[in-house]
């Protein structure tokens, strides 16, 4: 005789026998994903990876502590090898809508958010389970709110102000703030921004002004300078200069045979990406007063030579006036480095050069670091947090117009002892790195121990 076992028992059963599977797999699979138990941390930059160097830096450093970093970007060039041969790093790639055809077309700007927010998603899921999500600002749109959301599963949010997404957007409209994009760009950033748990700056005057306007928490926020990386160095002094520059494959054919730095000539140099906020024309325009200088009431005045790196839109036009202009003491060379090459040139040069100003007024040019890593003062187009970074006299000379930075070559190229003085507080400066210096503000975020 058969007992029929009841159907409700039957359930019991089956709830009771598959607890285990529930837990020790499809809970774990939903929460934590593909997750080690080391401490995780995505890093998210919707940017090109390769060139965004504090983000890579972060990478890095977190990866020395034996983090599992997940650094999310896009890859257009090929990574720099300390990130691909790191065993702690996985780069994951995030899929970008190309335009076809040009303009920047409302349609398609919204087309490509929906893309990215798509693949962001798709990203972050397959990631769940982490400690941390760093991301950078700008931009701000769709990433921070996306981030913000993605702390209900229990993740943490840095936000690395770079500088603010709202006052680029607002030069493209032409200053004006009440164009209805800024006005959003604005809203989100600064509603969404509350949501932070840590939040970085790349100056003092950035910390004070998220603070003040988008009221955030003072101890929750601090400041990280930016430091060179380990790999721009100070020429060695032991080695000849003038010997490396008609060497060295790279730069060799550049150099003339009556360039001599033992004499005196001087080798600067500035990077660029070529935008309008970076008006190489005034650089071009010094060295044309430079040159009537020369002809007309100095012919002492020592050689330039003038590495011009990077590429951009405007490129062509400048590299046009260059060819037209019949120069007699300057020589100004457009060139394209590899990641390798662009360090080595750095330290064979005697100054450099920087025409960057801030939309914001809030953040500094890493290009200047970099120099300074190499043991270059710098000559810098002059803006109100620049002090921050660089000191008129003390580790640089500040310009605003053609006129003054042709005064400040002509000191930098004559003035031995002031490139002595110069030089000798950059080196001094440039000890303080980028990791003791990350560890440390970390350390005061109570993020490491
Ligand atoms: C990766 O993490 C381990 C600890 O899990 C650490 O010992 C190692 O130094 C890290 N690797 C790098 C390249 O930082
Ligand atoms: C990057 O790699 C170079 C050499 O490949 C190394 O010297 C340098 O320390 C690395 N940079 C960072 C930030 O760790
Ligand atoms: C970042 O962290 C704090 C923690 O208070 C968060 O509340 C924010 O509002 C956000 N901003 C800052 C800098 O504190």
């Amino acid at each position: 005789m058969f007992v029929e076992i009841p159907r409700w028992l039957l359930v019991l059963l089956t709830i009771y026998l598959s607890i285990p599977l529930v837990v020790y797999f499809i809970i774990p699979y939903v929460c934590y994903g593909t997750k080690s138990t080391k401490k995780r941390i995505i890093i998210f930059v919707l940017g090109d990876v390769g060139h965004s160097p504090r983000i890579c830096y972060h990478a890095i450093s977190f990866s020395r502590l034996g983090w599992q970093v997940e650094l999310c970007g896009y890859v257009d060039d090929t990574l720099p090898k300390n990130i691909s041969d790191d065993p702690n790093i996985t780069v994951h790639h995030i899929s970008n809508l190309n335009r076809k055809g040009g303009g920047t077309s409302v349609l398609f700007m919204v087309k490509k958010v929906l893309f990215q927010v798509l693949s962001i998603f798709k990203l972050l899921w397959e990631l769940r389970g982490s400690n941390y999500i760093l991301i950078q600002n700008p931009p701000s749109v769709p990433i921070l709110p996306i981030a913000v959301l993605y702390k209900l599963s229990g993740c943490k949010l840095i936000i690395d102000w770079h500088n603010l997404a709202y006052s680029i957007l607002q030069l493209k409209f032409k200053g004006n703030f009440y164009h209805p994009l800024v006005l959003m760009s604005y809203m989100i950033e600064m509603i969404f921004s509350k949501f932070a748990d840590y939040n970085l700056t790349v100056t003092e005057a950035m910390r004070k002004y998220l603070i003040q306007s988008f009221h955030l928490n003072a101890k929750r926020c601090a400041v990280l300078y930016d430091r060179p990386a380990s790999q721009f160095q100070p020429f060695p002094s032991d080695i000849s200069r003038q010997k490396a520059i008609t060497t060295e494959i790279f730069i060799k054919d550049y150099v003339h045979d009556d360039f001599d730095i033992e004499k005196g000539d001087k080798i600067i140099v500035t990077s660029t990406s070529f935008t309008p906020d970076e008006d190489i024309g005034v650089l071009l325009g010094a060295l044309k007063i430079y040159e009537n200088s020369y002809v007309k009431f100095d012919s002492s005045l020592p050689r330039i030579l003038c590495f011009i790196t990077g590429k951009g839109p405007l490129k062509e036009e400048y590299v046009k006036q260059v060819k037209e202009y019949n120069w007699k003491r300057c020589q100004v060379e457009f060139v394209w480095l590899s990641a390798e090459n662009y360090p080595k040139l750095l330290q064979l040069c005697d100054y450099g050069v920087s025409l960057h100003t801030s939309s914001s007024g809030l953040d500094l040019p890493m290009k200047i670091l970099d120099m300074f890593g190499s043991g270059l003062p710098v000559i810098a187009m002059n803006y109100p947090v620049l002090d921050e970074l660089l000191q008129h006299n003390v580790n640089g000379l500040k310009f605003v117009d053609r006129r003054e930075l042709h005064e400040s070559l002509i000191f930098a190229m004559k003035d031995a002892d002031l490139y002595k003085d110069l030089k000798e507080n950059v080196i001094h400066e440039t000890e303080n790195r980028w990791q003791s210096n990350w560890e440390g503000t970390m350390k005061k975020l109570k993020l490491i121990h």
